[in-house]
């Protein structure tokens, strides 16, 4: 089963700092970075989608939406954080960008070349896609159980979401499992990386 990470709109504006900011947002850069390095390594690959708004949109408060303006196109708060360490052959979707639409998941995504994020799966035959990012009840809950009604397998990243309101994000986490997601962690997905470094001179004197 070809498999794929998905990291979900790790943009400027939902970190610290930003217009519309997760709070400890900030804290799943770090095992998603460790995701990206396990993927990287195996040839596996990534895809980072980003909320990439109009000015004016349906999404927003001054248009009867629910939010704040972020991650408006071509602005610094939609650039994704600084700190993610995204390589050159990262698949980038753009989202949101219907001023008719929320835009939550990332199946309502295109890549840089104008095609669906479905229609790129499945020339790559992925079946399998490990998903973590902001927010969990928001675009990351929007787009796991969108894979899944569209028949892919689903490994909810839980070290690496977080959400707006910590009561709607476990609700929301707990939906995705019922739906199908199984749970995964970095633990579980790469023990071996959690070993201690073997210290020389520890490992000679036992000898
Ligand atoms: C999101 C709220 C508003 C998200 C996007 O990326 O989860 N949340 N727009």
């Amino acid at each position: 089963m070809n498999k794929a990470l998905l990291i979900v709109d790790l943009q400027n504006d939902f970190c610290s700092g930003g217009k519309l900011p997760v709070p400890k947002g900030d804290k799943v850069i770090e095992p998603l970075n460790n995701y990206i390095q396990i993927f990287q390594a195996k040839g596996l690959p990534i895809f980072a989608s980003r909320d990439w708004h109009p000015e004016e949109t349906k999404h927003f408060k001054d248009s009867g939406g629910d939010w704040p303006k972020h991650c408006i196109q071509h602005t610094k708060g939609a650039e994704f954080h600084p700190s993610l360490s995204l390589s050159e052959s990262t698949v980038i979707l753009s989202a949101g960008m219907d001023p008719e639409s929320e835009g939550y998941s990332a199946f309502e995504g295109k890549s840089q070349n104008g095609k669906r994020f479905q229609e790129v799966l499945e020339e790559q035959n992925i079946q399998k896609l490990y998903i973590g990012g902001l927010a969990t009840e928001f675009c990351v809950k929007h787009t796991v159980l969108e894979a899944l009604k569209r028949g892919f397998k689903v490994q909810l990243l839980i070290d690496a979401i977080s959400g707006i309101d910590s009561e709607a994000a476990k609700k929301a986490r707990e939906e995705m499992i019922t739906q199908g997601a199984e749970k995964m962690t970095l633990d579980a997905l790469s023990p071996i990386r959690n070993l201690p470094a073997i210290k020389t001179g520890k490992f000679q004197k036992s000898r």
